[in-house]
């Protein structure tokens, strides 16, 4: 092996990442120039994918933690082809392709976006378990690597301390890791933070810890190898490496290992840009180029990857000829095909709680999606997953055939895997927990959103009723922020997320089947933890009127003429109709409209609105959050019935009548909103 090329490559990487930085006038160089090394080292030596086709189901997937490292990332990909020269000198410019942390490009080879640490390595992990899971169901054939790339900062995030340990207990031996131990973070030097032993850490976890000089070619290709033939375990290695490795002063003198190296251009952080370009056998009048050497290594790599990649796609030929159901099985799970699914086949019961009819559909989908994995941190049988859990068993080291994650207490680090399992492609993926404990994933459930990858989130125990367990247990303010991300559109001007609250056992049908339906972002549900009466239906078919779900909002209770509007969703619907009975008999017209998606309703025409609530009625909304989670759908003369404190430690039918969710109380409440 030609050590000297390989470095010579590297500091080519390096010389591009001083240029872009300096250029950009902003970016991170210190960490990208010592990471350098093994990103060079991967790429042109051990990552196998299809040069002339990016999206190849089988190629080795790489997981960039730090995102702030992205112009290491993109300066070893222009090596390889998939950035040119000129997208560099855009670096973190409007409308470019090399923005300031990389955003999911899989066409240019970038996997996932990253910049908040610890989710991509998590998120490598989730890719690791589809691989295990695919090759449980396929054979070796869709086999290959998950390597990951760490920093510092992704160590010491909370959520590496989930992925460590639901790693090494699953004992995913293709999850590789590079851990940039550069000694150096943002604001400090490691030292002044921590005192731990990653590597006794990450070995009580059962993984495979190598360590090795991280800037050594020929240390890290032996440290790759190794990891590749390891079996059992996951593999940590550990690279000792250089902070802005190559960078001097004017007058020579290193600038290794400076803090300010991180995150400003060198020649802010007291280094010289000219000098170390020289320094790192560069051109200072003419940083931009990728040298003759570096171009010869990739071009022999590319050869190489022809024709691993043909004997690749050999084999999977043969494989899919001899396994023709199997592999036409696997096409459909690639292009995100749904099988046929009867979902008046869902077993309800009268007056189910949501969450119980969820686990109904759960257990409808396990029998007809193999593709698809189910997580529970540690809440199953109360989160109601174990629908889905009774009808398969728990993914476990060695056997990865089951559809269900147990990831135990460890909310963000379930959503994570999730987000990896999406990523990795060919997955449908769900995750459960109390409403309440969202506030542990909503990082996660951004980056799902801005990814658009199409995670089900299942949340319950979604009011105050969730009763004796008091208020730390009980969402208030949960439900208008999540419904924030219904008001913000992605990058491709789509809704960033589909949140749907179901208000009886029929509508939870249907929004899971909106669920299964939607590809192009997150869908959360959010269901209840006591039993719903189920909402009257005047055809006599109401799981085909839960369908006007699909609009958002429809009407369950229509009115001719109505005097008002009583909207609501989730549980505030059923006591609604029965106040709309009792206003009746008072000769008050009232309508009432459930609304599982008000993201979704607000997109609907105004026609089709105006139809649920006419233009000229006052409308009185309930809900059992905050008076805000409504204000979105109010217009006109409005009142919103809200919550706007903590809950309390009582049982449910208690808490209703304190805080005025009864009958009588919300009566009173519109009546006095009428005669305003
Ligand atoms: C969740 C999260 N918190 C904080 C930051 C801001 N931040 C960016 S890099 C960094 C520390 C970087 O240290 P390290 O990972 O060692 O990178 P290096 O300095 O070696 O480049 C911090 C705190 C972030 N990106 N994500
Ligand atoms: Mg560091």
């Amino acid at each position: 092996m030609d050590s000297t090329k390989l470095t010579k490559a590297a500091d080519n990487v390096r010389v591009l990442i001083a240029a872009m930085v300096e250029k950009a006038k902003s970016g991170h160089p210190g960490g990208s120039m010592g990471g350098a090394d093994f990103t060079n080292v991967l790429y042109s030596k051990y990552l196998v994918y299809d040069p002339e086709d990016p999206r190849w189901f089988c190629r080795d997937r790489f997981f960039l933690d730090p995102g702030h490292m992205s112009p290491m990332l993109y300066g070893v990909l222009a090596l390889a082809g998939k950035f040119s020269i000129d997208e560099l000198k855009e670096f973190r410019q409007w409308g470019s392709v090399t923005s300031g942390h990389p955003e999911l490009d899989v066409e240019r080879g970038i996997e996932n976006s990253s910049g908040p640490l610890g989710q991509g390595h998590v998120m490598a992990v989730g890719s690791a378990i589809a691989e295990r899971f695919l090759v449980a169901q396929f054979g070796e054939v869709v086999s290959h690597k998950t390597y990951a790339f760490i920093s510092d900062g992704g160590i010491q995030e909370e959520i590496s301390q989930g992925a460590g340990r639901i790693a090494g207990y699953l004992g995913l031996s293709n999850l590789i890791m590079f851990y940039d131990s550069n000694d150096v973070q943002l604001s400090t030097k490691v030292n002044e933070v921590t005192c731990e032993d990653t590597a006794a850490k990450y070995r009580a976890w059962n993984w495979n810890v190598i360590e090795v000089d991280g800037s050594n070619p020929q240390a890290l290709s032996s440290a790759i190898e190794l990891a590749n033939l390891e079996k059992e375990r996951p593999t940590l290695i550990i690279g000792h490496t250089i902070m802005a490795k190559g960078a001097v002063a004017a007058d020579g003198t290193s600038c290794e290992g400076w803090v300010s190296t991180h995150g400003q251009p060198l020649s802010k952080a007291g280094a010289d840009l000219a000098k170390t370009v020289e320094n790192l056998g560069g051109d200072p009048d003419d940083m931009w180029k990728i040298y003759d050497e570096s171009a010869e290594l990739y071009a022999a790599r590319r050869e190489e990857l022809k024709s691993i990649v043909a004997a690749r796609r050999e084999a999977f030929d043969a494989w899919a000829k001899a396994n023709p159901e199997l592999a036409a099985k696997l096409e459909s799970y690639i292009e995100g095909r749904l099988p046929e699914i009867d979902y008046t086949k869902t077993a309800l019961k009268p007056n189910m709680a949501t969450r119980s009819a969820s686990a109904a559909v759960l257990s409808l989908l396990a029998e007809h999606v193999d593709n698809m994995i189910v997580s529970s941190a540690d809440l199953a049988n109360s989160d109601k997953t174990d629908g889905f859990l009774k009808k398969t068993h728990a993914l476990v080291r060695g056997d990865y055939s089951g559809k269900f994650l147990h990831a135990g207490v460890a909310e963000m680090t379930m959503a994570a895997i999730m987000n990896g399992i999406i990523l990795h492609g060919g997955m449908h993926a769900a995750c459960g927990t109390f409403f309440v404990f969202s506030d542990y994933m909503k990082p996660v459930i951004r980056m799902s959103a801005l990814m658009e990858l199409p995670v089900k989130y299942v949340f319950t125990h979604d009011a105050f009723r969730v009763g004796e367990d008091g208020p730390t247990h009980q969402p208030v303010e949960h439900e208008a922020q999540i419904r924030l991300m219904e008001q913000m559109s992605n990058l491709s001007g789509k809704p960033s997320a589909l949140v749907l609250r179901p208000a009886d056992s029929a509508e939870t049908v249907a929004c899971w089947q909106m669920a299964m339906e939607n590809k192009e972002c997150p869908t959360v549900m959010i269901l209840s933890r006591q039993d719903l009466e189920d909402l009257p239906a005047a055809s006599g078919d109401r799981l085909a009127e839960a369908y006007g779900a699909r609009k958002g909002g429809y009407v369950v209770c229509p009115a001719e003429n109505p005097d008002v509007v009583l909207a609501a969703n989730g549980s505030e619907v059923s006591l609604l109709c029965k106040v709309a009975e009792a206003l009746g008999a008072k000769g008050i017209k009232a309508q009432v409209a459930s609304f599982p998606s008000i993201g979704l309703f607000n997109a609907q025409s105004e026609d089709y609105r105006n139809s649920v609530m006419p233009a000229s009625v006052k409308v009185f909304g309930l809900t059992a959050g905050l008076p805000s989670t409504l204000y979105p759908l109010m217009k006109g003369d409005w009142k919103v019935y809200g919550f706007e404190r903590f809950g309390a430690s009582a049982p449910y039918k208690v808490l209703d009548e304190k805080f005025g969710f009864t009958e009588a109380n919300i009566m009173s409440e519109i009546e006095a909103f009428l005669a305003k």
